[in-house]
């Protein structure tokens, strides 16, 4: 029935969201990863990478002409970036929102950027845009096996489902 569709939704909808060197090295992991789990969402995968910069060029390829591109390819590959798949209802659309608008200047207070982040190139935080970038970042960062499969035991009370 319908509550029972809502859970399948849920649990067919993850976003790729990564916290990056600017984030980890000031101590925000905990901080970021709270805000995703206490609104509801489910960690399937995370892991501690540095990604080399070529990695870094195909996780920015759509960004390829911007002019800040192979500065944005340099930060990226420069330290650890801790990368994360998570899933729930709309957490593709619902994540950009708790992450904020692209420069922290014109994020809302409230979200991780507007509370978190002062200038665009250190943003602290990625998350995918959509339901196709969501699928191709996943599929770039981790492997099948890294997804982890399992219930929830908050899933009945943040979906309502029995
Ligand atoms: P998003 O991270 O909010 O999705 P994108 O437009 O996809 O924003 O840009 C990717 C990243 O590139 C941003 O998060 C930011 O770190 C960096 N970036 C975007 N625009 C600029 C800019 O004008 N100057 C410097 N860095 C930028
Ligand atoms: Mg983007």
């Amino acid at each position: 029935y319908m509550l029972h569709d809502q859970t399948q939704a849920a649990e067919l909808e993850r976003t790729f969201i990564a916290i990056k060197p600017d984030g980890v090295q000031r101590g925000l992991i905990a901080e970021i990863i709270s805000r995703f789990e206490q609104k509801g969402y489910k960690l399937v995968a995370i892991k501690l990478v540095v990604p080399s910069k070529e990695f870094a060029q195909k996780h920015y390829h759509d960004l390829s002409e911007r002019p800040f591109f192979n500065g944005l390819c340099d930060f990226l590959s420069s330290g650890p970036v801790l990368a994360m798949v998570w899933e729930g209802e709309g957490v593709i659309k619902y994540g950009r929102k708790l992450i904020g608008a692209t420069d922290p200047q014109k994020s809302e207070p409230g979200t991780i950027r507007g509370d978190l982040a002062v200038v665009v190139g250190r943003n602290i935080i990625h998350g995918s845009d959509g339901p196709e970038t969501a699928v191709d970042e996943i599929n770039l960062w981790f492997k099948p096996e890294e997804l982890v499969n399992y219930t929830s035991n908050a899933e009945k009370w943040v979906y309502g489902v029995n």
